[in-house]
């Protein structure tokens, strides 16, 4: 019974911590990336939806900077274990994004610049949750952190927040992204310690 033994070890968080279970906050930024960094220049950078009937929503940068953007301030939580909270970026909601995109797909399968994939549920993306951020602490977002642009999906494991998004693609079936098909949990809430599959 892991979740007893959890409390006995005192990893369980007190109540109103922002730690979510077998977390430890840090005040650097790590950088973690799979492969090398994809350097894609803002003339060049594009963005696309595809839904479930194929259609392709795109946009360049002229067009994503058109779009009314937000400033969240959000908390940070890394599978490895960090957590770096009061983070704050600049972007567009997801809500945004997709207010003309017509679907009746429940699963999102993001790709990156570089080929990563992650997937999401959809409604993890909408009503407030989700972004695609291009500044961050009120510079532009550095290459090494997914700049130009990528996902921010803070109530999940950072993995799910891709970096250097290149398309979202929206699903009738849910697709495991890289990590995903590594052994990692399908989902990856922190709060409940979805690490790996079967946590
Ligand atoms: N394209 C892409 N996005 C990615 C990754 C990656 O390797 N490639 N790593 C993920 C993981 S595991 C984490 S923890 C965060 C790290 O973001 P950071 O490097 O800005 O801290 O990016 C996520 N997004
Ligand atoms: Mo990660």
């Amino acid at each position: 019974m892991s979740f007893i033994s959890r409390g006995f070890h005192g990893r369980r968080p007190s109540p109103g911590t922002k730690l979510p279970p077998g977390q430890y906050e840090t005040t650097g930024f790590p950088v973690l990336s799979a492969g090398p960094t994809p350097r894609i220049r803002q003339e060049n950078w594009k963005l696309s939806v595809t839904t479930e009937a194929g259609k392709r929503h795109e946009w360049d940068w002229a067009g994503l900077m058109a779009l009314p953007a937000e400033s969240p301030t959000v908390d940070l939580h890394c599978v490895t274990k960090w957590s770096k909270f009061g983070t704050e970026w600049h972007g567009v909601s997801l809500d945004t994004l997709l207010a003309d995109v017509d679907t009746t797909a429940r699963h999102a399968l993001v790709t990156s610049y570089g080929g990563y994939t992650t997937n999401i549920p959809l409604t993890d993306l909408v009503d407030g949750k989700a972004w695609i951020v291009y500044r961050y602490e009120g510079s532009d977002l550095a290459p090494a952190h997914g700049g130009p642009a990528r996902l921010l999906v803070p109530h999940l494991y950072l993995w799910k927040s891709a970096k250097w998004v290149r398309d979202i693609e929206l699903r009738l079936h849910d697709t495991p992204g890289f990590w995903e098909s590594a052994g990692y949990h399908n989902y990856g809430d922190p709060w409940r310690e979805q690490r790996y599959q079967g946590d």
